[in-house]
C-alpha cells in the first residue's frame, strides 16, 4: 500500500519549499518574513524528516509482513554528526534544499547548515564507528537497530583559556533538535538495587525473582538513519530515563509530595551526562547504572517485538544478532539470561544457547584501564540477580576448563570472570567473551594482539571463535558530504559510483602518471585548504598560508597517541629554522585538534605545552613562511569535516600496539593526505593497501617496544645519542616556551626523561628522519600530488561498507531487505 502523503514525499525543489513553508507555520509558529535563520534550519529539517518518515514506516511493514534477522548494535556512544546536510546527501536533494532557501533569502546552505547542533553522544572513535556502521547498514539495506542512550549533556564542548583546556556543559538540546520522535507508549521499566527471592512456580520448579529498591522508566527517542539513495531507513534507538510515579505512590505518600518529587529528580540524573573514557573512578557506579538501563531497555524492546508477532521466545537467535561495542553494553549477558530465566521460565541450557547463539563482542582496547571491572559489592549492591547469575556462568564455565586442563590453578584464575588478584571484580571482558559466538578486535595487527595478550588461553580454549574485522568510515560524510570539491572531481573523472562501492577509485591509478591531472588535483587540494585557512583566522587570529603543508593530528589527546612527539618535533624545526640548519625543510602548518578527559592532568598539560609553542612560534618573525602552529579548539564530527579534507599530512603516531585501530587515519587517506605513522593499528593495512612508497614508516615495532619494555627503558640513552634531542628538551626546561616559567612543563619533561610508558624519546630520532623524508616529498610536487592520488585511490577497503558485510556475512549472518515503496 501506499505509506505517506505524496505531498510530504515528494523531492523538487517545490516540494521542499512547500513542506518548509507548512512547518514554518504549523510546526514552529512563525510567518516567512520573521524566520531565523534557526526556524528555517527547524523548517527544513522537518521537511527533511517528513521524507525520511516515508521510508522508515515502509520499511517496518515490510519487515513485519517477511520477517529478516535485524542487527541490534547497542553501543553507550553514538557520535552521529549533524543530521541535515547528511540527510540531504542521502535523499540526493541537497540542490532542491539550496534552492527552496534561495526563496526565503538564504543564498548560501551553509548558513543553515551551520545552525545545527551536533549531538556529542560519544568520545571518539568508537562512538563514531558506531555511526558509520549504522550509515552503512542502512546503505547496504540490512535491517538493524542502534541502541545506545540520549544523554541530557554530551561530550563538553572544549574552550582554550590562557592555553588551557576549559570544559563547557554541552547543552545540544536547548533549542530544540529536530531529529527524534519519542515513543512514551513504548517505555520500558528498568529495576535497580533491593534483593532476590527463591519461590517454587504452579509446577512445583525452582525460581528466582528479583526485588529492585528502586525503578527508572526508559523512554525510546528514535532518529531515523537513511541509507545512500536507497529506501532503507535503519533506526537509532536512545533511551531516556524517566522517574517512576504511580498514582499508588503519591496516594501512600500523600504527606510527602515535595518529597516524592525529589525521587523523581533522583532518577532523572541517570542519562544527565557522557562519561569520559579516561577511567577515573569518580561516577563510576552512575556509569554501571546507565549501562543496565539502556541494556536492560533494549533487550526488553527486542522480546517485546517478538511477543507482539507471536514469535517464540526460542527463535530469539533467528531474529536479532546483538553485537556489543565494547564492555560497556556486556551486562547484556546476564540481563538477556535474567528475562529468559526469571520471567520467561525457560530453563537454564535453553537460556545459555539462545543467550550464545545471539551475542557477540567486539574490543576496542588493550589499555588496562579502560578494561572495565566493576567491584563485587558494587556489583552486588546495585545488581544482585545480575551476580548470581554471572557467579552460576562462571561456575559452569571453570567446570569446562578444569575437565581440559586437569590441576592447572593459574589457568582458572586467568580465565575466571572474577578477579581475584586484588579487590574481587567482575571482569566484563571474561563475561562477554564466554557469552559471545564471536570475538573481533578492529585491525589485523589489534586482533592478532587480542588472541596473543589479552586472552592467550581463551583463543586457546575456542580457536574459532576470536577473529578479526577492520575498522571503517563512511565514504558519504568523509567524502562526498565534506569534501564536494575533490567529489565532484572524482564524478568527473570516473563517475560517482564510488561512492557506494570505494573500491572504484582505484580507476583513479590510470592518471597517476597524467602530469595535467596531477596538476588538477593539486590544485583541489589547495581551493579546499583555503576554506579551512579562513576558519582558522576567524578562530585563532592567526594567518596561515594554504600553499603551506597542512600537517594535521586530531584525535582525543592521550598519552598514547603521542601528541607530545610531535610538540617535540615541532621545537625540533623550529630550532633548524633559527640555527640556519632548515635548508629543504618544507614550510608547515602544524594542526592539533583535539580534548583530554577533564580528569586527566597530563593530557590537559599537552595542550597547554601545544599552545606555548605556538605562541612563540607564530610571533616569531624568523618562522614567516616557514612554520605555524594552530590548536583548533573544540574538536567534534563537524570541524572533522573541515579538517580532514583539508589535510596534506596525516599524523598518526602511537606508541606501537596500543592504537587498536584509528579511524581518523582512514578520512585522511580517502581525502588524499599521506601518512607519517607507526606500525599500528589499521597503520598496517593502510600502509599494505597503498604501498611503502607512498608511507611514510617510522619508530619501533609492537615486538621492539615489548622488548624495551621487557630489558628496561632508558630514556637517558636517547638524550645522549642526540644533541638535537638535548637542545629541545632544555628549550622546555628553560621555559622558552612558558614565558621563562621553568615550573610549568616540569612534569611533562619529568615524565619523558623519568618513567615514560610510550617511549616517546625512543622514537624521537626515527620520527624526525621520517618527517625529513616528507618535507622532501613535499618539494617534488608532482610526486607529492601522485603519492596523494594514490592513496585516495587504494583507499576503498577502509570503506565501513566493507566492514558491514564482513561482520554480516560472518557473524551475524544478516542479509540484506530492499524496501519498495509504492507511491
Ligand atoms: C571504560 C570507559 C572509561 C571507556 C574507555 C574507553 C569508555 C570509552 C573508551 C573509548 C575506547 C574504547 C575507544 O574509543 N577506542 C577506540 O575505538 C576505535 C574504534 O574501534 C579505534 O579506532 C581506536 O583505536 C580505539 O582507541
Amino acid at each position: 500500500g501506499c505509506f505517506a502523503d505524496p505531498d510530504r514525499s515528494g523531492l523538487t525543489a517545490t516540494d521542499v519549499f512547500d513542506g518548509m513553508t507548512e512547518h514554518l507555520f504549523y510546526t514552529l509558529g512563525k510567518l516567512a518574513p520573521s524566520a531565523s535563520r534557526h526556524d528555517l534550519y527547524m523548517a527544513l529539517s522537518y521537511a527533511v524528516r517528513d521524507r525520511l518518515m516515508t521510508r522508515y514506516l515502509a520499511g517496518i511493514e515490510a519487515i513485519a509482513a517477511n520477517p529478516k534477522r535485524i542487527v541490534a548494535y547497542l553501543s553507550a556512544e553514538f557520535l552521529i554528526g549533524p543530521q541535515l546536510g547528511n540527510n540531504l546527501l542521502m535523499l540526493g536533494i541537497q540542490e532542491e534544499a539550496a534552492e527552496a532557501l534561495k526563496q526565503f533569502g538564504i543564498n548560501d546552505i551553509e548558513e543553515i547548515l551551520d545552525v545545527e547542533e551536533e549531538p556529542g553522544l560519544g568520545n571518539g572513535g568508537l562512538g563514531r564507528l558506531a555511526a558509520c556502521f549504522l550509515e552503512s547498514l542502512a546503505t547496504l539495506e540490512i535491517p538493524a537497530t542502534g541502541y545506545g542512550i540520549r544523554y541530557e549533556f554530551g561530550i563538553f564542548d572544549q574552550l582554550i583559556r590562557d592555553g588551557w583546556q576549559v570544559e563547557i556543559t554541552d547543552k545540544w538540546l536547548k533549542a530544540g533538535w529536530p531529529w527524534e520522535i519519542p515513543h512514551p507508549d513504548q517505555a520500558c521499566f528498568v529495576g535497580f538495587g533491593g534483593h532476590t527471592e527463591s519461590y517454587r512456580d504452579h509446577q512445583g520448579a525452582y525460581r528466582v525473582r528479583w526485588i529492585p529498591a528502586e525503578h527508572a522508566i526508559g523512554v525510546p527517542h528514535d532518529v531515523p538513519v537513511l541509507g545512500y539513495r536507497v529506501n532503507t531507513c535503519d533506526r537509532l534507538r536512545l533511551w531516556r530515563a524517566d522517574a517512576t510515579e504511580s498514582f499508588d505512590f503519591y496516594a501512600f505518600n500523600s504527606g510527602d509530595y515535595y518529597g516524592a518529587v525529589e525521587e523523581k529528580v533522583g532518577s532523572e540524573t541517570l542519562c544527565k551526562v557522557l562519561y569520559p573514557n579516561d577511567g577515573t573512578a569518580k561516577g563510576r557506579q552512575l556509569r554501571l547504572k546507565q549501562q543496565h538501563f539502556f541494556v536492560s531497555c533494549s533487550l526488553q524492546d527486542m522480546i517485546r517485538s517478538l511477543d507482539a508477532r507471536g514469535i517464540p521466545i526460542q527463535e530469539f537467535p533467528d531474529h536479532w544478532a546483538v553485537q556489543l561495542n565494547d564492555t560497556h553494553p556486556s551486562i547484556a549477558v546476564a540481563e538477556l539470561m535474567r528475562l529468559l530465566l526469571d520471567d520467561k521460565h525457560l530453563e537454564w541450557e535453553a537460556a545459555w544457547a539462545i543467550t550464545t547463539a545471539c551475542l557477540s563482542y567486539t574490543n576496542h582496547t588493550l589499555l588496562p584501564e579502560a578494561l572495565e571491572k566493576w567491584g563485587l559489592d558494587l556489583f552486588g549492591s546495585l545488581l544482585p540477580r545480575h551476580l548470581e547469575l554471572i557467579f552460576e556462568i562462571n561456575r559452569r564455565f571453570l567446570q569446562q576448563v578444569r575437565l581440559r586442563h586437569p590441576g592447572n590453578e593459574g589457568v582458572l584464575r586467568r580465565l575466571s570472570i572474577i578477579d581475584e588478584t586484588g579487590e574481587k571484580a567482575v571482569r566484563m571482558a571474561h563475561l562477554a567473551t564466554i557469552a559471545s559466538h564471536h570475538v573481533n578486535g578492529v585491525a589485523a595487527l589489534h586482533s592478532d594482539l587480542v588472541k596473543q595478550e589479552l586472552f592467550p588461553e581463551f583463543a586457546n580454549h575456542w580457536p574459532d571463535k576470536f577473529t578479526n574485522v577492520t575498522n571503517g568510515v563512511t565514504p558519504r560524510r568523509w567524502l562526498a558530504l565534506a569534501n564536494p570539491q575533490l567529489s565532484a572531481l572524482l564524478n568527473e573523472t570516473i563517475g560517482d559510483g564510488w561512492v557506494r562501492n570505494l573500491e572504484e577509485l582505484r580507476q583513479l591509478e590510470r592518471y597517476a602518471d597524467d602530469g595535467g591531472f596531477l596538476e588538477n588535483w593539486g590544485a583541489t587540494k589547495l581551493s579546499v585548504k583555503r576554506h579551512l585557512t579562513h576558519y582558522i583566522h576567524r578562530h585563532t587570529g592567526v594567518l596561515v598560508d594554504p600553499a603551506s603543508m597542512f600537517d594535521v593530528q586530531v584525535k582525543r589527546i592521550h598519552e598514547y597517541k603521542r601528541q607530545h612527539l610531535n610538540a617535540l618535533q615541532v621545537i625540533a624545526q623550529y630550532l633548524r629554522i633559527k640555527n640556519g640548519l632548515a635548508d629543504g625543510q618544507a614550510p608547515r602548518t602544524v594542526i592539533f585538534g583535539g580534548k583530554a578527559a577533564p580528569g586527566y592532568a597530563m593530557a590537559k598539560l599537552i595542550i597547554r605545552f601545544i599552545n606555548g609553542i605556538a605562541d612563540v612560534v607564530n610571533a616569531d618573525p624568523d618562522m614567516d613562511g616557514r612554520l605555524r602552529v594552530i590548536f583548533l579548539a573544540d574538536y567534534n564530527v563537524k570541524l572533522g569535516e573541515r579538517v580532514y579534507p583539508s589535510a596534506d599530512l596525516s599524523e598518526q603516531i602511537s606508541t606501537a600496539g596500543l592504537e587498536a585501530s584509528g579511524t581518523g587515519n582512514m578520512k585522511f587517506m580517502m581525502n588524499g593526505a599521506l601518512t607519517i605513522g607507526t606500525l599500528d593499528g589499521a597503520n598496517v593495512e593502510i600502509r599494505e593497501e597503498v604501498g611503502d612508497d607512498n608511507f611514510f614508516l617510522f619508530g619501533r615495532t609492537t615486538e621492539g617496544i615489548a622488548r624495551l619494555r621487557e630489558e628496561g627503558y632508558r630514556p637517558w640513552d636517547h638524550i645522549d645519542a642526540s644533541p638535537e634531542l638535548r637542545e629541545t628538551l632544555n628549550l622546555i626546561e628553560y621555559g622558552h616556551f612558558s614565558n621563562g616559567d621553568t615550573e610549568l612543563f616540569r612534569p611533562l619533561l619529568e615524565n619523558l626523561i623519568g618513567h615514560d610508558p610510550f617511549f616517546v624519546l625512543a622514537d624521537f630520532k626515527a620520527y624526525l628522519e621520517a618527517q625529513e623524508a616528507v618535507s622532501k616529498a613535499w618539494n617534488d610536487r608532482p610526486l607529492w600530488n601522485r603519492m596523494s592520488l594514490l592513496n585516495t585511490a587504494r583507499s576503498g577497503k577502509f570503506s565501513s561498507d566493507r566492514s558491514i558485510r564482513d561482520y554480516a556475512e560472518r557473524i551475524w549472518r544478516a542479509e540484506t531487505f530492499p524496501v519498495t515503496i509504492t507511491c
